[in-house]
């Protein structure tokens, strides 16, 4: 955090040496392994630690809204898991898992309201699904359909970004539209730690600071970008103080504690709501899954690599905490765990049951009235179904 004014205290909060009451149950080795990378990672915000405690560094959120982070952090784990079945299944195209960053994703665009833009990597379909976007859109755009590229008229979320980085400058361009419109809606950009090496990352914050566009940066900083390590592809240790050089506030948080990003980034959201410009929120993650459900890590990294980060599960973690605090109870989380596979399967058949796209369709969507060429384009398309 470089700057103390209107921030969360920062903490720096040492997990407990006690075995966390996971259902991950970590060697006491992998225990301290864990320990010792939340030292090497320097001060991070963090409200409850990876066994459940509470740290005291600022205030939980109601407990009602801590139950809605749980349940949204279970619909997007559900989708994760049941995005790899169905891959395997034939049935998605390509899917980058999340697995592991739930809080990451959840705790920040939970942070958002329905008026607010959101613009999302490839990697934030936790993120997309908790601002509204609907499951059974997310799988059609995930099997590379039509019916997954045009977002609902009433949500502001944007196609998943596959272009690493691009996203940043349009989410400053849409922060300032809103601000001369008057409006208090704010745009919401993700990157990953290897998106922070772009230029565009760097023009976007520039800009973004210069202007006081009403934006929340997250930088998702999950240790890789495909095989490249963090540590490797830049000398920073702490990619929030990239925030100085553009002379925004920056925030580094605990990205597997939901309650911890819920907390930065809603407080950036009003600080932006209130006209005093962008923050960037580096959120401390790691990506547990490979990059995509094509990739081999082990091609490029070792289980002393992933040592640990089970026992900082960010779903698990808040679950102790419910549990311990009695806000859930086991049979009241069963009733919600059914409800989010209830409701993934039938948004499943309303997926199954849209129509195979036509081969035309994949100039849809490009631009709200088709240029001359994407005309001329369809029309050749067409001439040539029908030869
Ligand atoms: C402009 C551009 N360059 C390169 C790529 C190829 N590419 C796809 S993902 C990726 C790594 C991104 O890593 P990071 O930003 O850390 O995001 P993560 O995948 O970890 O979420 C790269 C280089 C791309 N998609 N776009
Ligand atoms: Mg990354």
């Amino acid at each position: 955090m470089t700057r103390s004014t209107a921030q969360p205290k920062q903490t720096r909060a040492k997990p407990s040496k006690a075995k966390p009451q996971t259902e991950a149950t970590p060697t006491d080795a992998a225990f301290d392994a864990a320990a010792a990378a939340y030292e090497q990672a320097g001060d991070m915000f963090q409200l409850i630690t990876p066994d459940g405690t509470v740290t005291g560094a600022g205030e939980l959120p109601d407990p009602e809204t801590r139950l809605r982070l749980y349940h949204q952090m279970r619909r997007a784990r559900h989708f994760d898991e049941r995005g790899w079945v169905l891959y395997r299944q034939g049935r998605l195209g390509v899917f980058p898992p999340f697995g592991g960053m739930e809080a990451s994703q959840v705790g920040t665009a939970a942070a958002l309201s329905a008026d607010d833009w959101l613009f999302p990597t490839y990697r934030d379909t936790g993120a997309a699904l908790t601002l509204g976007l609907p499951i059974a859109r997310t799988l059609a755009y995930w099997r590379t359909s039509p019916h997954g590229w045009a977002m609902p008229e009433n949500l502001k979320v944007l196609p998943f970004y596959i272009p690493i980085a691009t996203q940043y400058p349009h989410a400053v361009g849409a922060a300032l539209a809103e601000k001369r419109k008057g409006t208090k809606n704010v745009a919401m950009a993700y990157i990953g730690d290897g998106g922070s090496s772009e230029g565009d990352f760097h023009e976007a914050l520039n800009f973004a600071g210069a202007l006081e566009a009403p934006c929340v940066f997250i930088l998702q900083n999950n240790g890789w970008a495909i095989s490249v390590p963090t540590r490797t592809q830049t000398k920073a240790t702490n990619l929030s103080r990239r925030a100085e050089g553009y002379g925004i506030p920056g925030v580094r948080v605990d990205g597997n504690d939901v309650l911890a990003t819920y907390h930065v980034t809603r407080e950036a959201v009003e600080r932006a709501r209130r006209g005093e410009g962008p923050t960037l929120i580096e959120t401390v993650t790691y990506r547990v899954k490979p990059h995509t459900v094509a990739d081999d890590p082990s091609r490029y990294r070792t289980d002393a690599d992933n040592e640990g980060w089970d026992a900082k599960d960010p779903v698990l973690r808040l679950r102790t905490h419910l549990l311990s605090e009695g806000i859930m109870t086991e049979e009241s989380e069963a009733a919600l765990l059914k409800e989010v596979a209830d409701e993934f399967e039938a948004a499943l058949q309303e997926a199954d049951a849209y129509p195979d796209p036509e081969p035309a369709e994949i100039l849809d969507h490009v631009f709200a009235e088709p240029t001359p060429q994407l005309r001329r384009q369809r029309e050749q398309i067409l001439s040539e179904e029908k030869a």
